[in-house]
């Protein structure tokens, strides 16, 4: 994979959920040394800031957190994420999971002008297929993948004119699903990859399948990376911590294989929250995961039989 035009796009958004803290992610990376990990892989890096929420008056709901924050968000990055696909390589720096709202919604809208269809690969501990009306918990963080599959009832939201179809998502290293969700997903043809076909395939075999299929249809791939896919143990730094997570190989792993399959164009890195953080520790393997997604290998792989 050649040198990349590499796009920070700060996304501190935090109305995804009650705890707060995830508005510090976008600082954090930047303190983590994102910037000049990807250049010193030989990339061209523009950090563009903090995108901020469309005007919004915020309004009590009986059960949804920050709906009308959230909606403005939405308009917002997906307006960021079109404009900065369409320049480079965009990476969305949250901020919760509710920024995939806006950034797939962007992703979605930029590939329909170029003509190509839109994969999305999902790493996360859940499957955030929740609607508004199916979430018992009220967090938004929790529906992305419902809104950008054209599940019903996102009242207020930017319409999806065209859903993602079901056959180009899919979601690895699932171990905290919902039961409405569970049953929602299992009606649909979402590729759904849990902890134990992980441990028991490992990573590598369904990542390379789903890779296989975006390649074949020339998709455009957008990853979105939330902490909670990998183990609490490495990756504290998170709201939703759920034992029994990813670990620094797997994790690094996923990521090389990206690099090398040259398919991704867009990748969020989600749910940071600084706060929740021991000396950085999770901030910098986030950094370091990015820059494996971006080619910084030990070796290059070697061709010899064993
Ligand atoms: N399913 C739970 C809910 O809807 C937990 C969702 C947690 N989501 C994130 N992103 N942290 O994956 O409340
Ligand atoms: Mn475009
Ligand atoms: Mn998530
Ligand atoms: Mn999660």
């Amino acid at each position: 994979m050649s040198a990349q035009h590499c796009i920070l796009v700060g996304a501190p958004m935090d109305s995804g959920k009650t705890r707060k803290g995830c508005l510090m992610g976008p600082d954090a990376y930047r303190t983590a040394g994102l910037g000049d990990a990807l250049r010193n892989l030989g990339h061209t890096v523009e950090d563009r800031g903090n995108v901020a929420p469309a005007p919004f008056l915020p309004k009590d709901h009986p059960k949804l957190v920050a709906l009308e924050e959230t909606i403005a968000w939405t308009e917002s990055l997906a307006n960021a994420a079109e404009a900065a696909i369409g320049d480079g390589l965009p990476i969305f720096l949250g901020g919760d999971h509710a920024l995939s709202l806006g950034t797939v919604l962007g992703a979605m809208r930029h590939a329909e002008t170029v003509n190509r269809p839109l994969f999305v690969l999902w790493l996360d501990a859940h499957t955030d297929f929740h609607t508004p009306l199916t979430t018992d918990s009220g967090n938004l963080h929790g529906t992305p993948l419902g809104y950008v599959t054209g599940r019903p009832d996102f009242d207020g939201f930017p319409e999806i004119a065209q859903p993602l179809p079901q056959e180009n998502v899919a979601i690895m290293g699932l171990r905290s699903v919902d039961p409405a969700e569970r049953e929602a997903l299992q009606a649909t043809a979402i590729t759904h990859v849990d902890m134990r076909e992980i441990d028991e395939t490992g990573i590598a075999r369904p990542l390379a399948a789903f890779l296989e299929r975006v390649a074949a249809a020339n998709g455009l791939l957008h990853v979105s990376l939330d902490v909670d896919f990998l183990d609490p143990a490495i990756a504290p730094a998170v709201g939703t911590t759920v034992p029994g997570g990813a670990t620094v190989r797997e994790g690094h792993l996923v990521m090389e294989m990206l690099h090398d399959s040259g398919l991704m164009t867009s990748l969020d890195l989600v749910e940071l929250n600084p706060f929740l953080d021991e000396r950085g520790r999770t901030a910098s393997l986030m950094v370091d995961l990015a820059a494996s997604a971006l080619g910084r290998r030990v070796f290059d792989r070697p061709t010899r039989a064993y």
